[in-house]
């Protein structure tokens, strides 16, 4: 049992033991990996293929599951590191502390987006980008979008999905317009409010946290920390509700095995959303 901070309550010391051990992992090659399999399972709605990771009921699920194994890879570096989450309703600046020298510095410079500062920046040769869908070697960030501001979502914002009681909803994709999970995701068509929640902060952040290879920028994982504490959060506001859909979807269903059902295993862990609903046996969030 171990705790997951909130970023901004980590003490220096706690900001660099991860830091070193996400750059092992990169030194070693495992953290190009992570990188790998989410492009792998980055599939959208109009493809073929199964869909566990986004646009679907499992996009909670299948990044518990992405978050745990990524945390277990830090910890055999340094036992006592854990994933902080990252509160964007709260720390909703870019002068945060998040995005400071000693920690996973700041925005892309002018131009090219290029990252200057910080332990993640190209030019200190310990971050290069591999394999990612743009042939760019440095971390690139636009935070918040200053040619065309956006801003993080707010708590209301953030309230009109977790107030909605029930998990997901037919076609369990990114058109369903109710449903917390999709809410919270953030897929909506049209206009401004096309990225809602999850989705607007990958959007704020820009550069490579825009695409497939999101998990390139190491605040992909404090952005998903905070995610999988709002799922948790969600169910414990509706203690009445339950994963949807909750049997395998009918032959006739043109998601019929796209999305995973409660009991259906997802890839590439054979995991199935049942095993994944309660987390306080491994960690807890602080609060
Ligand atoms: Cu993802
Ligand atoms: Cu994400």
């Amino acid at each position: 049992m171990y705790t997951r901070k909130n970023q901004r309550n980590l003490t220096s010391a706690e900001r660099r033991r991860f830091v070193s051990a996400v750059l092992a992992l990169k030194r070693s090659g495992e953290y190009d990996e992570f990188v790998r399999t989410h492009i792998a399972h980055y599939v959208a709605d109009g493809e073929d293929g199964p869909r566990a990771a986004h646009m679907t009921p499992s996009f909670f699920p299948w990044h518990r599951r992405f978050l745990l194994e990524f945390e277990r890879a830090l910890q055999r570096v340094d036992p006592a590191v854990t994933v902080p989450y990252w509160d964007w309703t709260a720390d909703n600046t870019p002068a945060a502390a998040l995005w400071s020298e000693d920690f996973l510095g700041g925005t892309g410079r002018a131009g090219d987006l290029k990252v200057m500062t910080g332990p993640f920046a190209h030019d200190t040769g310990h971050w290069t980008i591999r394999g990612g869908v743009t042939d760019r070697p440095y971390l690139m960030r636009d935070l918040g979008r200053p040619s065309a501001p956006i801003a993080l979502p707010t708590r209301d914002e953030l309230a009109w999905a977790m107030n909605e009681p029930v998990y997901d909803a037919a076609p369990w994709d990114s058109t369903v317009t109710s449903g917390f999970r999709n809410r919270l995701e953030g897929w909506m068509s049209g206009g401004v409010e096309r990225w809602r929640n999850h989705n607007r902060v990958h959007r704020w952040v820009g550069g490579q946290m825009l695409g497939a290879a999101s998990p390139s920028d190491p605040v992909f994982w404090l952005h998903h920390s905070f995610v999988d504490l709002l799922w948790d959060r969600w169910q414990r506001m509706h203690p009445d509700a339950v994963y949807l859909p909750r049997t395998r979807l009918g032959r006739g269903d043109p998601q019929s095995g796209r999305v995973m059902s409660l009991e259906e295993p997802m890839p590439p862990w054979h995991v199935k959303p049942s095993e994944l609903l309660d987390h306080r046996n491994l960690y807890r969030y602080e609060v």
